[in-house]
């Protein structure tokens, strides 16, 4: 299969402590690919207004222009830049691989949604979610990725793929979420090894902490 690559720099629209956001910048530099970053002030609701509800309706970043194409929702865009742009490790391409990276796609819109990445935007703008209850979502699912990442370095293997992708940003700065990760070796570690990926760029870390 020939890899091609963009004729122009992709364009992403994304807030910098957006995990959403930083799952499609972070696989972006994976993969070497040029990219223009466009801030959204969510503040003034910019995401709310017609010229980005015309490239995304639901409103929400990122969003992602690669030439004619738009794209919006960060898991559809790992999929998306991994089939056009990525090896076959990002994403296989048989039933059985396709459906293991799926299984976390589908984790990181579900479990992760609304756990540590719930209890992070609890954290640190006070709402809309019930703390506690995202923070014991998030401390189950640490405790199976634990376990999980005792077997295998990667979710789904030997390789990184778009599995780990998804699920890296928010993970990572559970701690922003008042979620201590030391007691997730394995966690940790899968951490380290995504952190030391050629391209690797990290997500701005909020003042919010453990300690605040
Ligand atoms: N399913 C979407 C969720 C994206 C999302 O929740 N984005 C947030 C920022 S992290 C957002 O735009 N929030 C504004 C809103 O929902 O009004 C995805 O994976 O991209």
């Amino acid at each position: 299969m020939t890899i091609v690559k963009p004729a122009a720099p992709i364009v992403l629209y994304r807030h910098p402590i957006s995990g959403h956001s930083h799952r499609v910048e972070l696989f972006l530099s994976l993969l070497g690919l040029p990219a223009t970053l466009i801030d959204v002030d969510l503040t003034t609701r910019a995401h709310k207004q017609p010229a980005f509800l015309a490239k995304n309706i639901f409103g929400q970043i990122p969003v992602i222009e690669d030439g004619n194409v738009t794209l919006s929702d960060s898991n559809a865009i790992l999929v998306y830049l991994a089939t056009k742009y990525g090896d076959e490790d990002w994403l296989p391409r048989t039933p059985e691989g396709a459906a293991q990276v799926q299984r976390f796609l589908s984790i990181a819109a579900g479990d992760i949604a609304f756990g540590v990445a719930a209890a992070r935007i609890a954290n640190i703008f006070g709402g809309p979610f019930d703390h506690e209850a995202a923070q014991a979502r998030a401390h189950r699912l640490l405790a199976i990725f634990d376990q999980l990442l005792a077997q295998t370095p990667y979710l789904t293997g030997p390789q990184p793929s778009i599995a780990d992708v998804a699920c890296y940003s928010y993970l990572s700065h559970a701690p922003e979420g008042g979620i201590a990760l030391d007691a997730y070796p394995q966690v940790l570690a899968w951490i380290a090894r995504i952190e030391a990926l050629p391209g690797f760029v990290p997500m701005r870390v909020t003042k919010v902490s453990l300690a605040a």
